[in-house]
């Protein structure tokens, strides 16, 4: 990195006083922070969004056309809405279809067509119960309405426990579809399903949906690394993953991005790429897992940026900033810790991460978005979305 992007950046890393209890009811902004780093004066902070309306349990927000946009509620609703706030309908409406029994179980991710509205279709990734499973399901969209009834069954994941169900849907540059699913819960991934290539649960699938039809709700791609290898389930993409609950693909290069959440000791930043093992549960982040000591790491593709229990329990990762906004941020992937409200940034052309700062409202930070310009907005439990600004 270049001295002037360098110092610009610590011009950017901010302080923990980013929050403020107001920011709960404020309608539209902010508490700023302000702090002295690498000579400049810091220049980030959050902002309410959407008129400061709170949401209970957000898990995605996307762009939808009109201006507006969609935001998923972990217990199967996706609203639309505009940039103030107002409701502009009900997009789906998945509350009976949905489980939401354990604290990760419910509606977790949802994905328009890449070709949206000409392809006027929605993808959502739901837990579902009796048994107890994940669900992808394709939904078509008319005057901007999805409806229930047609509902198309793409993939189904048993699931043994409730935890670790991953998982986002995300379409890649290539136009196939990318889901993260988790290792199946309990803890340790007590059935190995880490390091099992003919299982899909701790992996990235890759599917092609794009001529779906209840016959055949999805095909795989022919340079699927694993197709046609015997014993291999031919949609994973990547395997070694926990559970990988946000992903995202950088914009400008294409490159996946997921926060792999860890066990317990350190969670972890991966770059995804064809093939490659994230190497649970043979490793958790940069350590051995199983065995403690001396574990095999041949074959193991590295985290790019790791963080100990230290400073958090679980990571929410992230989106690789593009916008405008924050000339210092563009080309860092940002993510977060759910419990401790730290904000970090690591350069996606490598290198060290930076902590940008420290939510320490007790906001539990979700998952992250970007609008059309690649703005950033936070999703938090009980609060409303915040907007990532140049301050103060
Ligand atoms: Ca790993």
């Amino acid at each position: 990195m270049s001295r002037l992007v360098w110092l610009a950046f610590l011009a950017l890393a901010v302080c923990a006083a980013c929050t403020g209890s107001e920011q709960r009811t404020a309608a539209t902004s902010t508490g700023a922070a302000t702090a002295s780093a690498g000579g400049g004066r810091a220049s980030l902070r959050l902002e309410s969004a959407f008129g400061g309306r709170q949401f209970d349990r957000p898990t995605e927000l996307g762009v939808y056309p009109g201006g507006r946009f969609f935001l998923a509620d972990q217990a199967g609703l996706v609203s639309l809405l505009r940039s103030d706030g107002s409701d502009a309908g009900v997009l789906l409406d998945l509350r009976r279809d949905v489980l939401r029994g354990g604290n990760e179980e419910g509606l977790l991710s949802v994905a328009l067509d890449p070709a949206f509205p000409a392809r006027p279709y929605l993808y959502a990734y739901y837990s579902a119960a009796n048994p107890r499973r994940t669900v992808l399901s394709r939904f078509e969209v008319a005057n901007d309405r999805a409806d229930a009834g047609s509902k198309l069954v793409i993939l189904e994941q048993q699931q043994p426990f409730s935890n670790h169900n991953g998982g986002a849907v995300r379409f890649g540059p290539d136009n196939m579809l990318y889901l993260g699913i988790g290792d199946g819960g309990s803890e340790g991934d007590p059935s190995g399903n880490g390091q099992n290539l003919g299982v899909l649960l701790a992996k990235i699938v890759r599917i092609d949906v794009r001529n779906a039809s209840a016959a055949r709700p999805y095909e795989v791609p022919r340079d699927n690394p694993f197709a046609g290898q015997a014993g291999a389930r031919p949609e994973v993409w990547a395997y070694g993953l926990r559970n990988p609950w946000r992903m995202a693909f950088d914009r400008t290069d294409g490159r996946l991005w997921v926060g792999d959440v860890g066990a317990s000791s350190v969670e972890e930043v991966d770059v995804v790429q064809r093939g490659s093992n994230y190497g649970w549960n043979r490793m958790e982040g940069d350590r051995c897992y199983s065995p403690r000591t001396g574990c095999d790491r041949s074959g193991i593709t590295m985290p790019v940026a790791t963080y100990t229990h230290d400073e958090g329990c679980s990571i929410t990762g992230g989106v690789v900033y593009r916008g405008r906004e924050l000339p210092a941020l563009v080309g860092w992937f940002l993510y977060a810790d759910f419990c401790s409200g730290r904000v970090w940034a690591v350069p996606a052309a490598g290198g060290e991460q930076r902590e940008l700062f420290r939510d320490d409202s007790e906001r539990r930070i979700a998952s992250f978005a970007e609008d059309e310009a690649g703005e950033v907005y936070l999703l938090v439990h009980g609060g409303a979305v915040l907007r990532l600004r140049a301050g103060p």
